[in-house]
């Protein structure tokens, strides 16, 4: 029959695994069961339609294993979640979805997790950092190296493959695709503000590390895709159509993902690394991290002086000072304060949530509220 479109993308031969995905019982399963049928459609995309060798085909594999699997899968499980509360709200009771439904929106979510890959797999090269979901960053590996620049790249294109392979014949396909590049361009902006917020090269400016800056790189780097993608996406796909509903959504995900991110900036410094899979880098890096913003707002011209000296320096008896400084300016115990303020802050925020379900924030709330990883 006619399977193949013009583009060479398979589109009316998809098939999921719906056998296996009714046999599991819990989303995630479902939805990890998903993973190993997108990541062959990927490979087959590549030999059949690009006529790529076995050897670059194998490499592929091993880059997605490496790098897509091995995270919380927060963001792409939330996709099922809003896409279950959308139904019931529409049906006016509690609904289950059907296999298929469970099967495509789990192709959106990992679409997301290959987002968020893309996105890791460049950042720790950027952060100079050595791992990443307890194991090796993957250019830390020695047979990647800078090729692992490339296979970011290959990790984000193949969201677009998925996405035409899956939802090309549906009308709100250029939505969904727009939603996809829109979020990617503002990560990035949020990465760029990231990444200089300090001169290169020349003398720390600890003037440059404001409150307002920090809200700025955070909305922009974190709260887009994490919060905001996942809940637009459920929108989308769902025929949410009424533009309000998606600027309250991204006002209440803007919020939500600050406080994710002021957690991930704490973890970064006070989190195991054997509970975060990874090893902080902020103080080296010289980043505006909540910590040094708020150690700013508190400091003596004494103290103040240890930070110039100290932050922003590959030296582990740097590090150390700059670690000491936070102690006596009892930062960990601002952020206690602050993550019990802001979760009421968000609740009260959800009280004057009209064009959606709370329950739709609320469930992502509940699994990020006093995270350790
Ligand atoms: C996270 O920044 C943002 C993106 C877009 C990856 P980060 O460097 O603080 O993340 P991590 O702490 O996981 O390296
Ligand atoms: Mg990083
Ligand atoms: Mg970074
Ligand atoms: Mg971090």
């Amino acid at each position: 029959g006619k399977s193949k479109s013009r583009s060479g993308l398979k589109k009316s031969s998809v098939v999921y695994p719906l056998d296996k995905i009714e046999a599991c019982s819990s989303d995630k399963d479902k939805f990890v069961v998903m993973f190993e049928t997108l990541k062959q459609q990927m490979l087959s995309h590549m030999s059949t339609s690009h006529e790529m060798p076995p050897e670059a085909c194998r490499w592929v594999g091993d880059m997605i294993q490496y790098n897509v699997i091995g995270g919380k899968l927060n963001r792409g499980i939330t996709v099922l979640a809003v896409q279950r509360t959308l139904k019931s709200a529409k049906m006016k009771k509690s609904c289950k979805l059907t296999s298929l439904e469970v099967a495509r929106a789990s192709v959106l979510g990992w679409s997301i997790e290959w987002l968020q890959a893309f996105f890791l797999v460049a950042d720790d090269v950027m952060d100079d950092s050595q791992t990443r979901r307890g194991q090796p960053c993957w250019y830390k590996r020695p047979e990647v190296g800078m090729i692992a620049i490339n296979d970011s790249f290959l990790l984000e294109s193949f969201i677009y493959t998925m996405l035409k392979m899956h939802f090309g014949e549906e009308e709100y396909y250029s939505r969904l695709r727009d939603l996809f590049l829109e979020v990617t361009q503002q990560t990035e902006f949020g990465q760029l503000l990231d990444l200089t917020s300090q001169p290169q090269g020349g003398p720390i400016d600890l003037n440059r590390f404001t409150e307002t800056r920090y809200k700025q790189i955070v909305k922009y780097k974190t709260a887009f895709y994490t919060f905001y993608l996942p809940i637009a996406i459920g929108m989308i796909t769902s025929g949410v159509t009424e533009e309000r509903a998606y600027t309250q959504a991204k006002k209440i995900c803007c919020i939500m993902g600050e406080y994710f991110q002021i957690q991930d900036d704490y973890l970064d410094c006070y989190g195991k690394p054997e509970d975060i899979g990874k090893i902080g880098t902020d103080i080296q890096d010289n980043k505006c991290s909540w910590l040094v913003v708020q150690a700013l707002k508190n400091c003596s011209v004494k103290q103040r002086k240890v930070l110039e000296q100290n932050y922003g320096v590959w030296d582990d008896k740097k590090v150390k000072k700059v670690k000491q400084l936070y102690e006596e300016l009892q930062i960990e115990r601002m952020f206690k304060a602050y993550e019990e303020e802001s979760y009421k802050e968000i609740q009260k925020q959800l009280e004057s949530v009209r064009e959606l379900p709370k329950e739709v924030f609320e469930l992502l709330l509940k699994k990020i509220y006093k995270r350790s990883k």
